[in-house]
Order: structure tokens, then C-alpha cells, then sequence
């Protein structure tokens, strides 16, 4: 209860947000003293998860400065125990939210073995500090309204902007598509993906989960993804395959920079699927090699079985000819006219 108090104490509730144009790294740094290497505990406390936030980025420098100014103070009102990870797209392929995501997932549990993680867009900024994050018993989505949609949801079963999943709700639906080239649809496909494992999206109330969207157009190199609708119908025979278990990336580099950790990778020098034919080709080839060992393991289960069926004959044999031999035996022994 006392705990709860003073957790209220801290938070501030609904707040106008400001963004200074003319704000720089250094100045979000000073007013941000007790972050280093882009992590921050807090002192007075001991908190229940450790959070970590994934942020995918390629050319949004002034967006990103936006966030982290707002975001830190936030996180630290909610006496969060995070660390902030942003993952930045390199190279000239399409931009991948999705993979990247994925990448900052695998990334950093191999620092810090984080409970909770938060997918997070660059361009969003909460404005509410009730809006806590923290992972629940269901995946939460923690975006109901945004300025420029009136503060409403924009469709039924939209789960994107920003998510908090379990590393092992994560883990459960196979993380994200790799698959999702340009913008659009690997929220969707991970809502299929959390649905499909029985799990049901959760949402603080609207009065709370309020956002700003930093306006911008949009970028070069993230083209709407045309073959989306094509790759959502295919999510029940693809999730199995395509996620976290083959994510292949080239990592650039891990920065610890003061308020953030920079994680760069490259996804053009690795073979990658992005037609869906080819996509449904490689599923066709897995699902008959999976077709293929489950003959193979029937088959030796059969064998073994007729091979114990081979052993209990021939044992039974050597029974049923020693019960032969027993009841000659007796047959002579009685008309030899013994008892
Ligand atoms: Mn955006």
C-alpha cells in the first residue's frame, strides 16, 4: 500500500508535451543524470520486472532525441528498472520494423536477462504517466489513441505503435515475421501469432493510453508493403518457421552510448525471402521434410514394435517347447506308473 503511494507521488498523471526544435543529445543528457549506458535503476527501490525497450530506427535522428527527452524522465517516475535499445537499420534494403524488433529481442537478452520487453515506434511519445510500462499476464497493447486519429483505436484488433510482451510470451509466439519488408502488417501478423497461442490482447483505458505522433511523411526505403495481405492469410502455416528461430542478421556494431544502447545490423547481405512465392515455396519444402521425418519416426516405431513383437514370439516359442517338453515328460513319467 505505502508502496503504492508513493509510486502515485511520483507520477504526474496526463501531461502537455513540448517539443523544443532546437533540443541537442547533450542537453537530454544532463537532465537525465542517473541514466548511464542507456540504463537507469531505480535507488529507493527494488522494481518487480526488468524492462527493456526496442526502439527501430534508420534516419529519424530528431524523432529519436524527441523520445529519449521525454521517455527517460517518464520511465523514471515509474521507477522502472529499463534500458533503452535502439536498433538501427543499415544498408539499402527495405526497412524491416518486424526483424529489427526481433534483432534488439535476441540482442539484448544476451546482456541482460530482460523480464519484459516494450516495442516501441520512434514517432510516439506517451502522454500520460499512468500509462505504465510494464509487461501483464496477456500481451499488452499500450497505444488506444494517437493525436491524429482523434484518440480512438484506429481498427478493431490493431496492435501496433506500441506492444509489451513477456520475453516468454515473445518467445511463445516465435517473436515476429522476418517477412515484412516496407511498411505494414507485422503488427497484424503478431496479433494472429498472440491470438493463435490463446492469449488475448490487453489495453489500459483510453483515458490513458494517449500518444503524440511526431508528424512526418512517408520515409524513402519504407514503401508500403503491397504483399501483406497475401503474407496474413499465410500466418497459421508460417509462424513456426519464420520468427525468432530464423532471424539471420549481420551485426554491425553494439554501441553503449549515455541514453541508449546502439545495436546496427544489416539485413541486405543475407539471403532474404520477400516474395511470397518463394516464401511459400520454402514452407512447402519444410513442411515435406517435416512430413518426411514423421514417416521416418513412425517407421521406426513400427519396426521397433515388430521387432519386440519378433522377440516376444520367439520367447514365447521357447516357453510353449519347454511346456511341450515338460508335459512329455510327465506323460512318461505317469504311464511309467509313478504319482
Ligand atoms: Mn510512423
Amino acid at each position: 500500500m505505502f508502496i503504492v503511494q508513493a509510486l502515485v507521488l511520483t507520477l504526474g498523471g496526463a501531461s502537455k508535451l513540448s517539443f523544443k526544435p532546437l533540443v541537442t543529445l547533450e542537453e537530454v543528457q544532463k537532465t537525465n543524470p542517473l541514466v548511464a549506458k542507456g540504463r537507469y535503476q531505480p535507488v529507493e527501490c527494488s522494481a518487480l520486472q526488468h524492462v527493456a525497450i526496442l526502439i527501430p530506427h534508420r534516419n529519424r535522428e530528431k524523432h529519436l532525441l524527441y523520445l529519449l527527452q521525454h521517455l527517460h524522465p517518464f520511465l523514471q517516475r515509474q521507477q522502472l528498472d529499463y534500458g533503452i535499445y535502439v536498433i538501427h537499420q543499415a544498408g539499402n534494403t527495405k526497412f524491416n520494423r518486424a526483424k529489427l524488433l526481433n534483432v534488439g529481442y535476441l540482442e539484448a537478452l544476451k546482456e541482460v536477462n530482460w523480464d519484459c520487453f516494450i516495442f516501441h515506434d520512434v514517432d510516439l511519445v506517451p502522454e500520460n504517466d499512468f500509462n505504465i510500462y510494464m509487461c501483464d499476464t496477456q500481451p499488452k497493447h499500450l497505444v488506444v489513441g494517437r493525436n491524429n486519429t482523434g484518440y480512438r483505436l484506429r481498427y478493431q484488433g490493431y496492435f501496433g505503435g506500441v506492444t509489451a510482451l513477456t520475453r516468454d510470451q515473445f518467445s511463445k509466439v516465435n517473436g515476429f515475421s522476418n517477412n515484412y519488408w516496407g511498411w505494414g502488417g507485422e503488427d497484424d501478423d503478431l496479433r494472429i501469432r498472440v491470438e493463435m497461442q490463446k492469449m488475448k490482447v490487453v489495453r489500459p483505458p483510453a483515458d490513458v493510453a494517449r500518444y503524440t505522433m511526431i508528424f512526418h511523411n512517408r520515409d524513402h526505403g519504407n514503401e508500403e508493403n503491397r504483399e501483406r495481405m497475401k503474407l496474413l492469410r499465410q500466418v497459421s502455416r508460417t509462424w513456426k518457421t519464420d520468427g525468432l528461430n530464423s532471424c539471420s542478421y549481420k551485426l554491425l556494431s553494439v554501441e553503449h552510448n549515455p541514453l541508449y544502447i546502439n545495436i546496427t545490423v544489416d539485413f541486405s547481405v543475407q539471403p532474404k525471402v520477400d516474395s511470397v512465392t518463394e516464401l511459400l515455396a520454402l514452407q512447402e519444402r519444410m513442411d515435406i521434410v517435416e512430413k518426411m521425418t514423421k514417416i521416418e519416426k513412425y517407421r521406426q516405431v513400427v519396426s521397433e514394435k515388430e521387432s519386440m513383437t519378433g522377440d516376444c514370439a520367439e520367447q514365447y516359442g521357447i516357453v510353449s517347447s519347454l511346456g511341450a517338453l515338460v508335459n512329455k515328460l510327465r506323460f512318461v513319467y505317469t504311464s511309467w506308473g509313478f504319482e
